[in-house]
């Protein structure tokens, strides 16, 4: 039972919404702890194979709640914001980490670490009215949050930059033009399409799947000759799979296969 959350499961699909919509769902501790507990157990439970983010009301999210910041900056005894970040950073490795597929449904704003969030995950479906904002430099801060790891790796240095230095709004549509986001809807179709996303992957080769990240991800950071040796180990494990034996055998059948996630 959550304080700031809500979840719901279906066919494989757990979705997670933060849900503080009288302040467009920005984080405070208790909703950055919920959220990763929550994320803690969609990844360890075998009946979820797709996990959803996003936000209640009329935006994803929209970055740190400042009150609380304030506050705690006036607290002689604050901690370091270093030390803050940290509860940031176990839940962008979770999602990146997490053997299956993390998707972010973005609708209306998200700025600041929200943003960065939702850039941590795999995948990314945004609503036309999606507003993408880099807002730290608006309150002299750096993109935190993973901002700037992942920003360039998705859109490339120079729009990471101007993102991040400019921190002005980019749209949905902008968004998917510049590889930010892998798809933007309509408003109107926005939960459909998401939905339907999910689903499709909570019906694939979960483990597969789970590989598929370690490829990538850690290929993004490696040379060549790593990146083929790490290519072959994963192979190694994905021919394993009760899923891949399914693939071949589905193919020859001339059927659809019908993957268990093993
Ligand atoms: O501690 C650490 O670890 C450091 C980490 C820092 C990471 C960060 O995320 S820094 C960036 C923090 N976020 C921002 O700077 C964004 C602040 N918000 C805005 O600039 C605007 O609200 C938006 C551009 C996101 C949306 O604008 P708009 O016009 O659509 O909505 P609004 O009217 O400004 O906001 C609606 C309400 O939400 C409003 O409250 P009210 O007037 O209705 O009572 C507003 O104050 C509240 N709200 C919005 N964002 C935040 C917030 N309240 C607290 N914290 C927020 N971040």
């Amino acid at each position: 039972n959550f304080q700031h959350l809500l979840l719901r499961q279906e066919e494989g699909v757990v979705v997670i919404t933060m849900n503080r919509p009288e302040v467009l769902n920005a984080f405070n501790d208790a909703m950055l702890q919920e959220l990763t507990e929550a994320v803690e157990e969609a990844a360890k439970s075998d009946d979820v194979r797709c996990l959803v983010l996003t936000g209640a009301g009329r935006a994803f999210g929209s970055g740190q709640d400042l009150s609380a910041f304030a506050s705690a900056q006036h607290n002689a005894e604050a901690q370091p914001v270093s030390e803050h970040l940290k509860k940031y950073h176990r839940l962008l490795s979770l999602i990146r980490e997490m053997p299956k597929p993390v998707i972010a449904a973005i609708r209306g704003v998200a700025a600041g670490i929200s943003c960065n969030v939702a850039l941590s995950c795999d995948l990314r479906i945004a609503a036309d009215n999606a507003r993408f904002i880099e807002a730290f430099a608006r309150i002299g801060l750096v993109p935190d949050g993973g901002g700037g790891y992942f920003l360039p790796r998705l859109i490339g240095l120079g729009k990471a930059l101007e993102m991040a230095m400019l921190t002005d709004e980019v749209s949905g549509p902008e968004a998917e033009r510049i590889g930010l986001v892998n798809k933007c809807v309509p408003l109107a179709e926005f939960e459909t399409e998401t939905m339907a996303l999910a689903k499709r992957l909570a019906q694939g080769p979960t483990r597969t799947y789970g590989l598929i990240k370690q490829l990538m991800y850690q290929s993004l950071d490696c040379d060549l000759p790593s990146a083929l040796e790490l290519e072959g180990r994963l192979q190694d494990a994905a021919k394993a799979t009760a899923d891949h034996r399914e693939g071949v055998n589905a193919f020859l059948q001339k059927r659809r296969p019908h993957y268990s996630g093993k």
